[in-house]
């Protein structure tokens, strides 16, 4: 067996995994996968072919048989009513469990890897965005029959910005005060847009908005494309839970509307593509069109807005109490990304006209 990279574990967690999906550790190899900073993946080669093998973070996912059931209950449903979708689901393990806890490792489960299929890093081309907001919407409208009620939550709250921002505001008082100094300037441009938490509690209290099945993790990376570049399915759906519709336009929007990431430095490069924005709207009302009511239609660039806001409170959140939730890879990077998020939502609000 060969492993590369696989950081915090010993050399005895993999071999276990591999037996207990039935692998022989002479002939597997283990390689780091993909660039999620929440849960960690390895790419899996045997003979019998590849997989995917992912260890759930606990601290974030803290019921992780909640996802489990979840992709359960979905699973079944889309077998009964849409057979020739292709739903990525957890394996089985030689005692017949789709999930894997292993006390010195954490949680595990095993995918297949899609013969054929590639998933994309960075949105190049309008047509990406299309086709990624075109697999989003059709698998929030495969399971609309579904009563997303039946779902468990996997993260409470997750998308619930006035639950974020109160967050922030806890953070402001209890915080690291040199952190908090420090950002004032920043915090005060994230208070002048108050009125995005102030519409999303009227959505909430709308009956025009539904709750419906939403995977909330929309980045391009989570959708698997085949060989000419069309849409095949969405992968990582463990955030999928109950929710609005403006939780996946708005992170499409956050994630594809700028030709840089979010961790981008320079902010001059940050800038608001209408081509990509148009490619979300379109993709998505393809499939969803005629399941959104008239109000849901008319918040689109609401969702960008709504999204972005929430990740620069959430980036900064975790600066001030000293990176708690998503670490950094050097001094400040949470401080960084909040400005670049904060910098995305103001080059879309010049585009409201
Ligand atoms: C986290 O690890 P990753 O990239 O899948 C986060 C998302 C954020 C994103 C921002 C469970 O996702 O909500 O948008 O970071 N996921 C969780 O980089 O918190
Ligand atoms: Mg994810």
């Amino acid at each position: 067996m060969s492993y590369a990279s696989l950081p915090g574990f010993s050399d005895l967690i993999l071999p276990q995994l591999l037996q207990a999906y039935g692998f022989s550790e002479q002939t597997a190899a283990i390689t780091s996968f993909g660039s999620g900073l929440i849960n960690h993946t390895w790419k899996v080669t045997t003979p019998e072919g590849d997989f995917i093998l992912q260890r759930i973070n606990h601290a974030v996912f803290k019921e992780p048989e909640a996802i489990a059931f979840n992709l359960e209950l979905i699973g079944e449903y889309l077998e009964q009513t849409h057979p020739d979708y292709l739903f990525t689901r957890p394996m089985t393990s030689t005692d017949g469990s789709n999930l894997i806890y292993l006390p010195e490792g954490g949680y595990f489960r095993l995918f297949a890897f899609v013969a054929g299929s590639h998933s994309i890093d960075v949105v190049q081309t309008a047509d990406q965005a299309y086709e990624a907001a075109k697999q989003f919407g059709r698998f929030t409208r495969l399971l609309t029959g579904l009563d997303a009620s039946r779902l468990r939550t996997t993260i409470p709250d997750f998308h619930n910005i006035t639950l974020r921002f109160e967050q922030f505001q806890d953070a402001l008082k209890n915080g690291n005060p040199e952190r908090i100094k420090e950002s004032a300037a920043l915090t005060r441009r994230l208070l002048s847009h108050t009125d995005i938490v102030d519409t999303y509690n009227r959505i909430c209290s709308s009956p025009a908005f539904s709750i419906r099945v939403t995977h909330h993790d929309t980045k391009i990376s989570n959708v698997l494309f085949d060989q000419q570049d069309k849409g095949l399915c969405v992968i990582d759906l463990d955030t999928v839970m109950p929710g609005y519709f403006i939780s996946d336009v708005g992170d499409m929007m956050r994630t594809y509307l700028s030709p840089v990431s979010e961790e981008e430095k320079d902010f001059s490069k940050i800038e608001v593509r209408d081509d990509m924005f148009t490619a979300i709207v379109n993709g998505y009302s393809e499939e969803m069109r005629d399941h959104l009511s008239e109000e849901e239609r008319g918040q689109f660039f609401y969702a960008g807005c709504f999204l972005i806001y929430m990740q620069a409170l959430r980036f900064l959140t975790s600066y001030l109490n000293n990176d708690a939730y998503y670490g950094s890879a050097y001094p400040g990077q949470n401080r960084v990304r909040t400005e670049n998020q904060l910098v995305l939502l103001e080059r879309l609000l010049e585009k409201r006209k």
